[in-house]
């Protein structure tokens, strides 16, 4: 077999591991968005509209099979390409698979809706791509120093070099056609989520008050959009839950068992909420916690259709991929008003964050209460039932603490002398704040500004102006809860149920 020959099926077959790789793990981390339809789109977004026009006239309604055919002969003449290149000199095929990888992140970056997860696969598939080419190049087809003059791939070697690159067109087959499985299940649920119409809330969500929001540049938002909402689950997939036939069961110690399909749940009256939810998990300063819009149907209500019968007190909630929390009865009951929610910030639930249905429950960290792709409530006890997370290290309970948190200045900042504008948000959710204070290096505690609440389940933003001299400094801030009780300085890991403590910044005064 000619050297060359050896080099181009070296590149297709190592750059198709690499893609196929990038596109299976894109099709388990990011339901929406892989990195080659993110490029075809980015080419086709770029195109002009008259090659557009022409195209669609030529092709007819099999224009995107046409498409995706040319993109994958286009991806084997680079692949090829990339493996020529290689064996012409050590590195420039590599180097031409890096330049790929960052294309493909950047044309992932162009995409509505990427959650950072979705740059993983350009990412990996790069880095499968360059491994694999680096070590067939050394182990088959450079030729040692010593043989230079002698064809390297010959009788034994060039069958093992033959084998392997079937065993590697064999797994890129196997991945790509796997993550198309994947991606079709996920696209149906896409396709009916977009349809969805939720319903409009009989009780709305009071509009954001005057003050709410402090515009301090840095400060984060006080309603955070879905795409930048922090996702913390255990599935390996992002479940893609077909509404068309999800049930929500309720079952256990109830007089009757239950069942809802979605459209039985979306005509349900709705409640709109603003609430705050966080993870257990989050470190002092985290960003495992964020604030939306939600709409839903009350628990309470639900849990009254099926009658909870005496002796209960937890509800064990459970997700189509087998995840469980155990609430008390009494939070899924009482007036903070936990909901069965459907709508994010005005829109359906994203698929990552448990579409068509999930529990929201003000108050309480999400491993114990805020159950997503939701399946089943069990009305049952905590003394015959524990949460998915109880068994491993965590509390049973799992009430939020209070927290605040400085977003600016950030670690590292380096501000000018003068009058800087500290910022941030603080949260104790049912209880609400009522006031956070700042302290300077080994200053007093000085009360900061508090913008105004949108209600006793969300945070709230705070600023505080401070003089500062040059040197180093070190920033600490502390909430006071709705009830007067000021958060503790003692510092705790989040293990079993929930950091605690001062969040600090030091920043330099140039
Ligand atoms: N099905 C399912 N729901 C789940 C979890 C999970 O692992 N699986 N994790 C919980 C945890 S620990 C948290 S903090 C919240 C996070 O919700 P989010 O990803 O929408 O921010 O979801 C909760 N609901
Ligand atoms: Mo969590």
């Amino acid at each position: 077999m000619a050297q060359r020959g050896g080099w181009i099926a070296a590149g297709l077959v190592c750059v198709g591991v690499g893609v196929a790789a990038g596109e299976l793990v894109a099709a388990v981390t990011s339901p929406t968005v892989s990195p080659v339809s993110a490029v075809g789109q980015s080419v086709i977004d770029g195109m002009p509209s008259g090659v557009k026009d022409w195209a669609i006239g030529l092709f007819g309604t099999g224009d995107k099979s046409v498409f995706l055919a040319s993109m994958i002969l286009v991806i084997a003449l680079l692949a090829a390409t990339v493996g020529v290149l290689e064996g012409r000199r050590r590195g420039f095929g590599l180097a031409g698979i890096g330049v790929f990888g960052v294309l493909g992140i950047a044309a992932v970056a162009t995409r509505a809706g990427v959650t950072s997860m979705a740059f993983l696969a350009p990412v990996v598939a790069a880095a499968v791509a360059g491994m694999l080419l680096a070590w067939v190049g050394r182990r088959f087809l450079r030729p040692a120093a010593a043989t230079l003059h002698q064809p390297t791939l010959d009788g034994p070697t060039r069958r093992s070099f033959v084998r392997t690159m079937g065993v590697g067109a064999g797994v890129a087959v196997v991945a790509a056609g796997a993550s198309v499985l994947i991606r079709r299940a996920a696209v149906v649920v896409v396709d009916l989520r977009a349809r969805v119409r939720l319903p409009s809330p009989a009780i709305a969500a009071p509009p954001v008050p005057a003050g709410a929001v402090l515009g301090v540049p840095g400060v984060t938002e006080l309603i955070t959009p879905a795409d930048a909402f922090y996702r913390i689950d255990t599935a390996l997939v992002v479940p893609a839950v077909n509404s068309g036939t999800w049930q929500l069961r309720v079952t256990g110690r109830v007089d009757r068992e239950v069942t809802l399909d979605f459209a039985q749940l979306l005509a349900k009256p709705m409640v709109e909420k603003y609430v705050t939810i966080g993870c257990v998990s989050n470190e002092v300063g985290g960003d495992l916690v964020g604030n939306a819009r939600w709409l839903g149907w009350p628990v309470r209500e639900l849990l009254a259709l099926a009658g909870v019968q005496p002796g209960a007190d937890m509800v064990l909630s459970r997700s189509t991929d087998g995840f469980t929390a155990g609430t008390p009865l009494a939070a899924l009951t009482d007036a903070r008003e936990a909901i069965i929610a459907v709508g994010m910030n005005g829109g359906p639930l994203p698929l990552e964050h448990g579409y068509p249905a999930r529990l929201i429950v003000p108050g309480l960290y999400g491993y114990v209460s805020a159950t997503k792709w939701l399946a089943e409530l069990k009305v049952t006890t905590f003394a015959a039932d524990q949460g998915y997370w109880s068994p491993r290290g965590w509390s049973a309970l799992g009430p939020i603490k209070t927290a605040s948190r400085i977003d600016v200045p950030r670690r590292g900042d380096t501000p000018g002398a003068g009058t800087i504008m500290a910022g941030g948000v603080a949260w104790a959710p049912e209880r609400g704040i009522s006031g956070v204070q700042v302290q300077l290096d080994d200053g007093p505690w000085q009360d900061a500004v508090l913008a105004a609440a949108l209600n006793k389940d969300t945070w709230v933003q705070w600023k505080a102006p401070l003089a500062v001299a040059a040197g180093r400094h070190v920033l600490a801030v502390r909430a006071i809860d709705g009830a007067g009780a000021v958060q503790t300085s003692v510092p705790a890991p989040p293990a079993p149920d929930g950091a605690t403590g001062h969040h600090t910044v030091e920043f330099t005064v140039g």
